[in-house]
């Protein structure tokens, strides 16, 4: 299947790398890692999220396909 970052109020390439990629599972395998990059920036701000997206699953079905991440501001 497929996944990809998208925005909601963080901006890809700014405060967060987007990435999008395809995951393959191997038969019993129930869960991989993607790791997404965070940007620092020295702005005090409120805290930021975006999308994490799961498409086009073949032989699977997807359970939940979209989940917010929220970036907590460090400054
Ligand atoms: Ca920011
Ligand atoms: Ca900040």
């Amino acid at each position: 299947m497929l996944y990809r970052t998208e925005y909601a109020n963080a901006v890809g390439g700014f405060d967060y790398d987007h990435a999008q990629g395809e995951l393959i599972f191997a038969p019993g395998v129930q869960s991989q890692t993607v790791r997404i990059g965070i940007r620092n920036d020295a702005s005090a701000e409120p805290s930021e999220s975006f999308h994490f997206v799961l498409l086009n699953p073949t032989n699977a079905a997807i359970g939940t396909s979209r989940v917010l991440a929220t970036i907590v501001d460090n400054d």
